[in-house]
């Protein structure tokens, strides 16, 4: 089995999560899911990032230790992630003593190899983005005057503070030179020229420890020294997996695909890659930072109190209608706007007329003209071969879509071949053939329907692992389980036997007013 370790960012516990948080962790998911379904030994990760001066700030403005909040925050996630039916395999806290090893492992391996040594920093700080920025980047920005965060806008605050430092200006033209040897690193294309721009302008070294907070992972031998959010965080991906130990998990690495937001790209794809060429490990395969949504046209931010809350969400849409909304709105990477007339919409469309539809009046037919037994095919003509040629070939590229975290193009192939199944009824009228007594090809035609949905749902299962669940209950048995369907079982045309009985239809998609 080959290994596949995809992995989300992991979120802070200074908020509650929202729909952005969603979002990233459905993508990972469904291709958790298609890896899983192509018989790969998957590895799906997903966690929260506890420490840093924010996350104490946080804690503080309640009255509460960083540690209390943090479980608060994680209780949510725990239960959240059931009810959008994500499937990770684990869930990394860096408070945890794993994740805690794990990081001053990575820090005694880049001190043994003389990338750390101690100096003092004197410049600004981003507490929302935990992120430095020098008098001279804020400048550039227009933002020294009003010392605020060029990425951010809010106030930043001027550090002098003794630091540690990680020697990333020995890496630029040692990333410059893997991005360019490696040209799936980083994803969409558009991202990957913002990081060259920015690794171009000159990377200086990194300040990667904190003296005037104490929520984090002390540096080891130098307790007064916190180490910095980003290094702690971004070890996550190796803690999880057991680093720095040789466990059974480390065939996983280097991972496969990190994805994230944009917002975030420059610490997953500058600073993550250097201190692991700096600690000579592996760099993982590909870093894809996706776009940003809004809410109704505007930016959801704590203040104006329009964050998308999956609670309120999932009361009022079922988790895989926003999984497949989310995943099918907007191409993944570019920005997209959430509005509940276009999930409306597109639901009614896509899901209850064309997939419901399909389900439905194929089911139907079959128990009214053959009491829901599959009936053996005739002679096939050439539109039933269309058909078939039009799934295989619906399989293959749904395979390179996803490859290339084109959710939108997969689904919309899929969804081109239930379009395709709905003319195809229109086309054989099989009400007409029963009319007729044409029963020879009244079988062909109801047996191609069945099976065609039932590829069909095979592909939309990682999308919609529960209304896929319910569809293949019909069509195949009640006690099978999408969680354990391998392409290699399940994919070839003609596995349905002859014969079969097929449950009664029972509406999966129902309209939504
Ligand atoms: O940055 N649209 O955590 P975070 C799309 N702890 N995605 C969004 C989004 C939006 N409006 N808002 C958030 C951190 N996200 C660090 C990460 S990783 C080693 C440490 C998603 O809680 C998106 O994936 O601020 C973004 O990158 C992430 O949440 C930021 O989560």
């Amino acid at each position: 089995m080959q290994p596949y370790y995809v992995t989300t960012p992991i979120y802070y516990v200074n908020d509650e999560p929202h729909l952005g948080h969603i979002y990233t962790t459905i993508a990972a998911d469904v291709l958790a899911r298609h890896h899983r379904l192509s018989g790969d030994d998957v590895f799906f990760l997903t966690g929260v990032d506890e420490h840093g001066q924010k996350v104490q700030q946080a804690a503080e403005a309640r009255n509460i230790e960083a540690i209390e909040l943090a479980n608060q925050v994680v209780k949510r996630y725990e239960s959240l992630w059931p009810e959008l039916s994500i499937s990770n395999d684990d869930f990394i806290r860096t408070s945890s003593d794993r994740h805690k090893a794990g990081v001053c492992a990575m820090w005694n391996r880049l001190l043994e190899n003389g990338s750390i040594y101690k100096g003092f920093y004197e410049d600004w700080y981003c507490v929302p983005c935990e992120t430095y920025w020098t008098e001279t980047q804020l400048k550039d920005a227009d933002c020294l005057e009003a010392m605020i965060c060029p990425d951010c806008k809010r106030t930043v605050e001027k550090i002098q503070e003794e630091s540690y430092f990680f020697k990333l200006s020995e890496y630029q033209d040692k990333l410059l030179a893997y991005i360019a040897d490696n040209p799936d690193f980083i994803a969409p294309e558009s991202r990957k020229n913002e990081v060259l721009r920015f690794i171009e302008s000159g990377l200086r070294d990194l300040s990667i420890s904190r003296t005037t907070f104490s929520w984090g992972v002390p540096v080891p031998n130098d307790e007064g020294h916190v180490i910095y959010v980003w290094i702690d965080a971004l070890s996550n991906y190796l803690s999880a997996l057991g680093f720095p130990d040789e466990t059974e998990n480390m065939k996983h690495w280097p991972a496969d695909l990190h994805l994230i937001g944009k917002d975030i790209l420059r610490f997953h794809a500058v600073y993550w890659p250097a201190m692991l060429m700096a600690a000579k490990l592996p760099l993982p395969k590909r870093v894809f930072a996706h776009g940003w949504w809004t809410v109704e046209g505007e930016k959801m931010s704590k203040s104006k109190g329009n964050a998308l809350r999956p609670a309120d969400l999932l009361a009022q849409y079922e988790s895989d209608t926003l999984r497949y909304f989310l995943l099918r709105e907007v191409p993944f990477g570019a920005d997209g706007d959430f509005s509940h007339d276009s999930l409306k919409q597109r639901y009614n469309t896509e899901l209850a007329n064309d997939v419901g539809n399909l389900l439905n009046r194929s089911l139907s037919m079959l128990h009214k003209y053959r009491d829901g037994i599959l009936p053996i095919v005739g002679e096939e003509q050439t539109q039933d071969r269309a058909l078939i040629a039009d799934i295989e070939a619906m399989q293959r590229e749904v395979e390179i879509h996803l490859n290339n975290q084109a959710f939108h193009l997969a689904i919309e192939r899929i969804s081109q071949v239930v379009r395709h199944g709905n003319r195809y009824v229109a086309e054989n009228e099989p009400w007409t053939l029963a009319k007729q007594g044409n029963e020879t090809r009244l079988n062909t035609v109801l047996y191609h329907l069945v099976e065609s949905l039932r590829l069909i749902a095979v592909q939309l299962s990682p999308f919609m692992p529960v209304k896929t669940q319910q569809m293949l209950e019909q069509i195949m048995n009640k006690d099978v389980i999408v969680e354990d369907l391998r392409f290699h079982d399940v994919a070839g045309w003609g596995l349905l036997e002859s014969g079969h009985q097929c449950q009664k239809p029972s509406p999966v998609f129902p309209r939504m007013d």
